[in-house]
Formats: C-alpha cells, structure tokens, sequence
C-alpha cells in the first residue's frame, strides 16, 4: 500500500516526516495541502483534524508528525532510534519548546509580510491573537533562547554524525525540522544564531543530503478515491491496562491538547500506550481508522 504524505512544502513539521523518508530511502505519494483552512481533501479523511501533516496509507490515517513517525517506524526501523536518540520525548522538545523559540525569531523578522487571512486562520487555529508586533519584541530575547536549543544539539552530537551515532533516526528528524525551517526562512539570522556550533552545521549539511525519498505528487481526489477504495487494516491489539479503562467498541472523543483542538469523535478501535485508533463510518469513503498519539492529545469517552 502507497504511502500518501497530505502536507505542504513550507511546513516544518512536514519536513520532518519528509526526511524519515528519506532515512528510509522510500517511494511515496504527496498530496499539497492548502496552508490555512478550508482543507476539502483533508478533513474528510480526518474527521475535521486539520493540521499538517496527515499520513495515509489506504483508509488508515495517522494525524500529527509524532503517530506518523511512530508507524514509519513500525514498518521500516531506523538504526539510529536507540538509546537517549530513542526516546520520543526528545521530539516533544523539538516540537514544543524549540518550535516555541523559532516561530518568534521568523514571525517577529517576516511578520509585517504575513497575508491577513493566514493570520486570522492561525488566530482561530490557536484561540490566541496572532500579535506580530509582540513576537517582533520577543524576537530579540528568543534569539538567544533559540541558540541555547541549538546549542545543545551541537553539544549533544559530540564527534557522532548523527545524535544516536553513526546513523540516522528520528531524533535527528525531530530537531532537524526547526534548523530547517530558520535556515531557509532567515538564512543570514540562522547563520548568526549559530556562529561557533561547528558539530550542529556539519550535521545540518548532512541531513541536507538526506533528501526526501522517492516523492510522486498525486491529487488529494486520487487520494480520497484510495480511501474508498480500500478496508482499514487489521489494527494492533487494545491494551487491556489502558489507563482511561476505554474498550473497544467505546464513542470517544480526542483532541490535541496544544493548539488545533478540534475534537474527533469516533469509536475506539484500540488504545495502546503510544497510540490511540478510533473508527469513523463515513458516506462518502465508508470506514476509515484515524490514528492518534497518546502523549500530547486528551482522550475522553464521548458519543460519536
Ligand atoms: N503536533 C502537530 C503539530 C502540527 C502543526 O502545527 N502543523 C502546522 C504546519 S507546520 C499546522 O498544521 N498549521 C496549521 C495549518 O497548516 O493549517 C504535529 O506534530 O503534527
């Protein structure tokens, strides 16, 4: 079964996905999101999850990069997933405190150029005002909080090409995504935010030739046509110690707890300590199974 990425070329958290698949050496389909909403081809893959990146691989959908990285995995292991490097809360990192760092360094730099409705669109996705002013005046003291992230990246390769040694993972993957994104966003503030981390630039130079795997565009049509045209596949087994006590057959609900907090209601296929699949009956693309990340999202019974 293809793999489908449903993502946009300037998303970070999509270039993280984007490089496993280069790790990986894979063949792969990409369908071109829009970058605010509406989402035509995406939502009704989703059930309204709206953030990019979305993974598919026939009617089994996996939303937020930390699930898609999480099946990638699954089906094809990383050398360079072990040790400190294997654990995932280094990609919470990336995602959350780092990113926290990077968004104001290039929106308080490029703000003034940022088109109205994408900041309405990101004002509504994060129920916060969207102040480029206030992020132009954190910019400064977030520069440096930016270098002290990268800095610990520099620290923590050592003399190792890659964070878990010789060979890459998703650890690599997870904090490549911000050195990517203020690399080709502001490459003149990247390049003096990391003046000295001679470790993190010959790393970044070597994620760079990494690439993106074997990348064919399709249309999000195509895609929702796959979705129909096919069963979801057998899920993995529910854990029975689930900490909620959820059961198969339960109506949940599940929301990411950051920002983009639509709820997604479905009937729970399985819990499991990393991941959390929830069935929807759909009309028009019949039964499709929705996967989630336990850490970072709230599960709650619910009616679907
Ligand atoms: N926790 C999510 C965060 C994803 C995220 O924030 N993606 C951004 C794009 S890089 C997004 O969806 N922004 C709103 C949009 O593109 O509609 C993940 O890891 O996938």
């Amino acid at each position: 079964m293809d793999l489908i990425l449903h993502h946009y070329d300037a998303s970070p958290f999509s270039e993280k996905v984007r490089i496993v698949f280069g790790m990986t050496g894979q063949a792969w389909s990409s369908v071109i999101t829009p970058n605010m909403m509406p989402k035509p081809d995406l939502t009704p893959l989703t059930g309204g999850y709206r953030r990019a990146p979305v993974l598919q691989a026939g009617a089994d959908v996996y939303c937020d990069s930390m699930a898609i990285l999480d099946e990638l995995q699954r089906r094809t292991p990383l050398a360079g997933d072990r040790g400190l490097a294997g654990l995932r809360g280094i990609g919470l990192w990336a995602d959350r405190l780092f990113f926290q760092a990077t968004v104001p360094v290039i929106f308080g730099e490029m703000g003034h150029l940022t088109p109205k409705a994408f900041i309405a669109d990101r004002e509504k996705l994060s129920g916060r005002p969207f102040d480029v002013e206030a992020m132009a005046q954190a910019a400064g003291p977030m520069r440096i909080q930016w270098r002290g992230h990268a800095s610990w990246l520099d620290y923590a390769l050592g003399d190792a090409p890659f964070l878990a040694g010789d060979r890459p993972g998703l650890a690599d993957a997870s904090a490549w995504m911000n050195i990517w994104w203020l690399k080709g966003a502001l490459p003149d503030t990247y390049d003096r935010l990391t003046v000295g981390l001679d470790r993190l630039e010959a790393w970044r130079r070597r994620m760079a030739d990494i690439g993106h795997g074997v990348r064919k565009e399709i249309t999000g049509a195509e895609a929702l046509a796959i979705a129909k045209s096919v069963r979801p596949a057998d899920p993995p087994a529910h854990d029975p110690n689930d900490a909620l006590g959820l059961s198969p057959g339960d109506a949940v609900v599940v929301m990411a707890d950051d920002y983009g907090r639509d709820p997604i209601a479905g009937t729970l296929v399985a819990a499991r300590h990393s991941r959390l699949i929830l069935a929807q009956e759909t009309p028009d693309l019949g039964r499709l199974h929705l996967h989630f990340p336990r850490v970072g999202y709230v599960a709650l019974s619910g009616q679907s």
